[in-house]
């Protein structure tokens, strides 16, 4: 059985039907067909570790879209920040975004280590090979929705008394984990042309050396075109765009008229769909969202009061 890597990519190296694709690229191969060797399994590994980040969204056209009216957050009170957050990322990757937007709601200050998506040397010391991790004073944290609800726990319980609204907000997390996520990728790799704009964004936003970011930028967008066909596939998507606007209907139905699902502020719920849709925002896909659904409003709020990232720049 091959190993699967990620979530959100996770089908990446498994479809077989993608043998009839020929790939000139040993990586691309490895990542595609996932053949049996040590060697192609790490080139698998590294090839699919790109797959995961995708285009960012351009927060400075925010503002101009939003009302001027800022809200008030809630930091939590100091002595229950940590005193070292060290986020290891890719930027364009949704789940860490998922965690930067925790990080950035709630005020605590993080450093930032962008991971290259083809070695991960930088995590090289690291059993665990995805991002987000999160290191807390020293103590690694692992996985996006873990490190929220590990962080979370730390900092929201001097803040969330309120018990009754903690079932709808776990639901609407795990929608994010289990739907929402999967979405995306058939929607960023639509066609050859949003496959380029994707892959021009990773590659001018990630750690990659000058010349890792030429092959990567059209051998990337050339392989997720189509294994974004195989993801439709296997999450039963018919229409990608109409399973996005969907997804964003459905989360604006579930808001039923409040400004927050967390009402008059965001709850984990929010933080998550904010931080997942982030770096498609303003993507064509993420165009076309704001512009086909309701969402645009509540999304507007959300850059709103999350407000500036309270990244620690090096
Ligand atoms: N369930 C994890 C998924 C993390 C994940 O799949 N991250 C991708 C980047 S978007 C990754 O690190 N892929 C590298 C790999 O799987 O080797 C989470 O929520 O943090």
């Amino acid at each position: 059985m091959r190993r699967v890597p990620s979530i959100l990519f996770r089908t990446l190296a498994a479809p077989r039907a993608a043998t009839s694709f020929a790939v000139p690229n040993r990586l691309l191969q490895a990542a595609l067909y996932g053949s049996a060797t040590a060697a192609s399994r790490s080139h698998r590994r590294r090839f699919s570790s790109l797959l995961g980040p995708f285009a960012a969204a351009s927060l400075g056209v925010a503002g101009a879209l939003i009302s001027q009216e800022v809200l008030a957050k809630e930091p939590p009170p100091p002595e229950a920040l940590p005193n070292d957050v060290v986020l290891y990322q890719f930027e364009a990757c949704p789940f860490c975004n998922k965690v930067k937007a925790f990080l950035d709601y709630y005020d605590i200050p993080y450093k930032v280590v962008e991971v290259n998506p083809l070695s991960k040397k930088e995590i090289k010391w690291s059993e665990y090979q995805k991002v987000p991790i999160l290191m807390v004073d020293g103590e690694q944290l692992n996985d996006s929705s873990v490190i929220i609800d590990k962080l979370g726990h730390k900092i929201l319980s001097k803040i969330i008394v309120d018990s009754t609204s903690e079932d709808e907000e776990t639901k609407w997390r795990r929608w994010v984990d289990n739907h929402l996520v999967h979405v995306l990728s058939p929607n960023i790799y639509r066609n050859t042309s949003e496959a380029l704009e994707s892959f021009e964004y990773i590659t001018s936003n990630g750690n990659f050396s000058y010349l890792e970011k030429f092959s990567v930028k059209y051998v990337g967008a050339a392989a997720m075109y189509f294994v974004s066909k195989k993801l439709k596939k296997k999450y039963n998507i018919t229409d990608e765009r109409a399973a996005l606007y969907e997804a964003a209907e459905t989360w604006v139905d579930a808001l039923d008229g409040r400004e927050f699902l967390g009402g008059s502020k965001p709850n984990l719920a929010d933080l998550a769909v904010f931080g997942v849709l982030k770096p498609i925002r303003y993507l064509r896909s993420g165009k076309d969202m704001v512009e086909h659904t309701r969402i645009g409003e509540w999304y507007a709020r959300m850059e709103s009061a999350v407000g500036e990232p309270s990244r620690i720049k090096a």
